[in-house]
């Protein structure tokens, strides 16, 4: 791996806007590096304002390859995210498959995929994943040309990039539903959660978001592994008390 260049294998980032914004993917960025040990970008307004024609910021994942020309994988994650566990990716390194994760979760998944007919157990969430140069050029080019004639795409990137995914039959491999736990409450924390998804917490105050992130951050690892151990070693017991009492 990295054979050809220092940072072949990279990670990306959208923070474009205001300082909160900008901010929260900082904190993104900042979880991925601990997690990941990649060097990690945020594609930020400097990046957009070269971009008029975008609808919005989120329609940058499909210029990832060439902001970041030395790149020849990339893995993408929404700036509302936040690595929650170390990781390595290296398996995932400029192969054929597409890598990502289903999205079965919420009323917006369900409807989108049943918009552009794409099976549910195909639809994935584009808040996470990782493609390659050498592979993944005609996703790509795909997903862009039909986010100029969809018209009004209901999840923007998501909409276009499944689609594309779709029709095109591109090889995937699907992760588990932890690499990319969508809308993630507290309670789904578990030792194995890589990747929480705090859907729409860009529309929190930035003391909030700050908040959330130092909460869920690397310091608090040992504490929420004491928390688990404690609900599992409760549950446990529960399953136990229940199996004698029904005998
Ligand atoms: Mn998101």
């Amino acid at each position: 791996m990295n054979q050809h260049s220092e940072e072949a294998f990279v990670c990306a980032t959208i923070g474009v806007g205001s300082t909160k914004y900008q901010r929260m993917a900082e904190l993104a960025a900042q979880s991925c590096r601990w997690a990941t040990g990649l060097p990690t970008y945020v594609i930020g307004n400097d990046i957009y304002s070269k971009y008029p024609e975008l609808q919005t910021p989120h329609f940058l994942k499909l210029h990832l390859f060439d902001e970041l020309p030395h790149a020849s994988t990339v893995l993408y994650f929404d700036s509302d995210a936040l690595f929650l566990r170390k990781v390595s990716f290296a398996e995932f390194f400029d192969i054929p498959e597409f890598v990502c994760v289903r999205d079965r979760s919420n009323a917006w998944s369900l409807r989108d995929s049943a918009n552009i007919s794409v099976p549910l157990d195909q639809y994935f969430n584009s808040g996470f994943f990782i493609a390659n140069r050498r592979h993944h050029k005609p996703l790509i080019e795909e997903a862009r040309r039909l986010s100029h004639c969809l018209g009004e795409q209901y999840l923007f990137d998501q909409t276009v990039l499944n689609l594309a995914r779709y029709t095109l039959r591109t090889p995937t491999k699907f992760l588990p539903r932890e690499f990319n736990l969508v809308q993630f409450r507290d309670e789904d924390y578990s030792s194995r959660a890589v990747l929480a998804h705090f859907n729409g917490l860009c529309q929190r105050s930035i003391e909030e978001i700050e908040q959330k992130f130092a909460y869920w951050g690397p310091q608090h690892r040992t504490a929420r592994w004491f928390r688990t151990l404690r609900k599992s070693t409760k549950e446990t017991l529960i399953s136990v008390k229940n199996y004698f009492s029904n005998q």
